[in-house]
């Protein structure tokens, strides 16, 4: 089939966007070790240099084979787009199962520290380093530097009117635009535990249940679908990410413009929404995700479900993201991931094509036509790409 032939034929290609790229890989261990010194180069600010190793993991994983002596030399150093550097560390691992600069940064107290402050939605490179720099290790300083309450119940944030209230029953109104970034700081911290628990496929499938029952009371006949890592197969998420629009191309862009911070005020009632952390639309604040962030209306949640018998309430990072019919395949797509196959798919647009993608929508560069494709796979035909599986998305 069309997927198995991908698998054999397009790994060594330039593009990730034109391989297969399974979810777990025959060189798995390779791929990690590889990783950690693209994520020390990541948190220590070297872009252009923590990017060529998130190639290279890249490119590991649309490797069909497993990589020995003979497979290094009959595959791996003739393939064009990894360097000489990163074929030794790979050429390293191949000779002894490991690669020491990796096991060196991975046992570091910094890198340890850099990675960890990161977790905490949020908090990026710069923010972990300045952490760092004034002396903080572990997440419990980073608690008291931020002042979070024991309690998550108690540290109330209502972005939609603008108000927190805090432990003390202090309540700050009309919190300045760049105080934001650091009460979602505070939120994410505050329901770290829960959010360090995975959310299991069956979860994420009643959580978008919930929230479609929900919309259908708002708008009827909306139209959705689950995206991010779920959609590439994940088995367990960190985040629920739901795209959602109105299938009616003549209406429809009128049905859903406001519905998103119509429908997060309404979850909020419901008890289901309990923070936001962003809200676009309302606030543009840039600080969480700097990277390609597209036009749509979007909310950043915090969501509980009623607990089960017995269970306690957890606290799920929920993503709801609104495009108009017209960009709703794009946006699909957009969100559906990796990382590194939607930086691909951008690069592969602009100089394959003449076009620019990203989830809303697709035009071309010289004349700004825009396209109005009718199906996830109309996207990959415009765009002269071979259909990929989403589950085969996981550069
Ligand atoms: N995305 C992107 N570029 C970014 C951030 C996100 O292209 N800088 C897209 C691709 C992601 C999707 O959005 O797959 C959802 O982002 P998540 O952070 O939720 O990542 P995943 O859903 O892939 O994994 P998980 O939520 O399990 O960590
Ligand atoms: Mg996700």
């Amino acid at each position: 089939d069309t997927t198995s032939r991908q698998i054999t034929r397009n790994w060594g290609t330039r593009y990730a966007c034109t391989r297969a790229s399974p979810l777990v890989c025959p060189n798995q261990a390779l791929a990690i070790e590889l990783n950690i010194l693209h994520r020390s180069r990541e948190l220590e600010g070297k872009a252009a240099n923590a990017l060529s190793y998130e190639r290279a993991v890249a490119i590991i994983k649309s490797y069909p084979k497993i990589i020995d002596s003979e497979t290094f030399e009959e595959d791996i150093v003739k393939l064009p787009h990894l360097g000489k550097k990163i074929l030794t560390k790979i050429e390293e691992f191949v000779e002894n199962g490991h690669i020491k600069e990796s096991r060196t940064i991975a046992a570091s107290e910094r890198f340890q520290s850099l990675s960890l402050f990161s977790t905490v939605y949020g908090v990026g490179p710069v923010t972990a380093r300045n952490l760092y720099a004034i002396g903080l290790r572990k997440i419990e300083d980073m608690e008291r530097y931020y002042d979070v309450p024991p309690d998550i119940d108690s540290t109330y944030l209502n972005v939609l009117e603008l108000e927190l209230v805090t432990p003390n029953g202090k309540r700050i109104i009309g919190l300045s635009k760049n105080k934001l970034p650091e009460v979602s700081i505070k939120i994410a911290l505050a329901i770290r535990k829960d959010l360090d628990i995975k959310i299991p496929r069956a979860e994420v499938q009643t959580i978008h249940d919930v929230v479609m029952r929900e919309l259908e009371k708002l708008q009827v006949g909306c139209i959705s679908t689950i995206v991010g890592g779920y959609r590439r197969g994940k088995l367990e998420s960190n985040d629920v990410d739901i795209v959602i629009s109105h299938p009616d191309l003549k209406t429809g862009a009128a049905k859903i413009k406001g519905l998103c911070t119509q429908l997060t005020k309404h979850l909020y009632k419901q008890g289901y929404v309990t923070h936001v952390m962003h809200l676009s639309g309302f606030h543009e604040h840039n600080a969480l995700r700097t990277e390609h962030w597209d036009s749509l209306e979007k909310a950043l949640t915090v969501f509980v479900l009623p607990p089960k018998e017995g269970g306690r309430k957890l606290h799920r990072r929920v993503d709801l993201i609104f495009a108009p019919p017209e960009a709703y395949w794009t946006a699909v797509i957009g969100w559906s991931g990796s990382k590194m196959f939607q930086r691909d798919l951008r690069l592969w647009a602009k100089v394959e094509r003449g076009m620019k993608f990203d989830s809303s929508g697709l035009t071309r560069r010289h004349d700004s036509k825009l396209f109005i494709p009718r199906s996830e796979k109309e996207v990959f035909d415009i765009l002269g790409l071979e259909w990929i599986d989403p589950r085969m998305r996981n550069a």
